[in-house]
């Protein structure tokens, strides 16, 4: 059956929900605008909406993407989709204060102008309910520097497709360093070319190898973050 059959108003909250997990894995993205708008006139709260029904969906796609069930272009309508319905709710979230996982700043490197995986890893954090502030392509390290002095982010994620320009990931990091600013932040680095060793060689706290792995580590490294932060104080 095709979804035009599937007349959304008419299904349960549960129902209408489960929908939306199968509309994301799909890439519907008007399916998925209609379904937020749907279950934000039935009285849920956006945060709601977004952690049950786009977040939730988006795991899923994160979890098939990483096991090789799911490939880019696929993953892209799904977050385009995800990007629908976030549209609509960001607003909305804004206004409620809903709680954020954490902030990243991401930004492709100097030199590099390849943005597709970072976009996708910024759209997944986003749908795991990180504030993501997108600081684009072709970064030299003082736009990263003016990014994380205005954004305060928790994490500074840089991604790299080439491998001429991969080495300018140390360059950002030495520099964070040598202004004693290395600390402050957990560092993410992502892009084919990379692997684990270059992250430690580097200086990295990890590599990613995709944007649902930057999700994992992301949220195991802020665990990991505010737990030691009570440590610390006391
Ligand atoms: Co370019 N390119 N490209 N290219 N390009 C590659 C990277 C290349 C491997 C192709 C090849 O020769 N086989 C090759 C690099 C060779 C090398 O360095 N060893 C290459 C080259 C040579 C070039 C040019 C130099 C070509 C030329 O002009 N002669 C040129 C360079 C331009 C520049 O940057 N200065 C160039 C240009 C382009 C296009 C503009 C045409 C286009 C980019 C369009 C765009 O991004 N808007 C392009 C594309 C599309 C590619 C390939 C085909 C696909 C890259 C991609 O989007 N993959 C690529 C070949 C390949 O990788 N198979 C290639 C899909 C994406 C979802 O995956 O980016 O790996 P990826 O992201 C993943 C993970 O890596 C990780 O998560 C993502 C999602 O799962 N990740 C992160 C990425 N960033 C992260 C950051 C994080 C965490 C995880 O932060 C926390």
């Amino acid at each position: 059956m095709s979804d035009d059959d599937i007349d959304l108003s008419s299904l349960s909250d549960d129902d209408l929900v489960q929908q939306m997990h199968d509309d994301l894995y799909d890439g519907l993205k008007e399916e998925i605008e209609e379904g937020v708008k749907i279950l934000l006139e039935r009285d849920w709260t956006p945060y709601d909406v977004l952690t049950k029904a786009l977040v939730e969906g988006m795991r899923i796609v994160g979890e098939d993407f990483r096991d090789g069930i799911l490939f880019v272009p696929e993953v892209l309508l799904s977050a385009n989709a995800m990007k629908g319905g976030m549209f609509i709710l960001r607003p909305l979230l804004a206004e409620t204060g809903a709680p954020k996982v954490g902030k990243m700043v991401i930004g492709t490197v100097k030199g590099d102008i390849h943005d597709i995986g970072k976009n996708l890893v910024g759209m997944m954090m986003e749908g795991a309910g990180f504030e993501v502030i997108d600081i684009g392509i072709n970064n030299p390290v003082e736009k990263y520097l003016e990014a994380i002095e205005e954004h305060q982010p928790d994490i500074l994620g840089m991604s790299a497709l080439l491998t001429t320009t991969m080495p300018y990931m140390k360059v950002v990091i030495d520099t964070l360093k040598e202004k004693g600013l290395r600390d402050k932040y957990i560092v993410l680095v992502g892009g084919a070319p990379l692997n684990e060793e270059f992250g430690k060689a580097v200086g990295a706290d990890a590599y990613c190898r995709d944007a649902a792995v930057t999700v994992e580590i992301a949220k195991d490294l802020m665990h990991r973050m505010h737990n030691q932060l009570p440590a610390a104080a006391g």
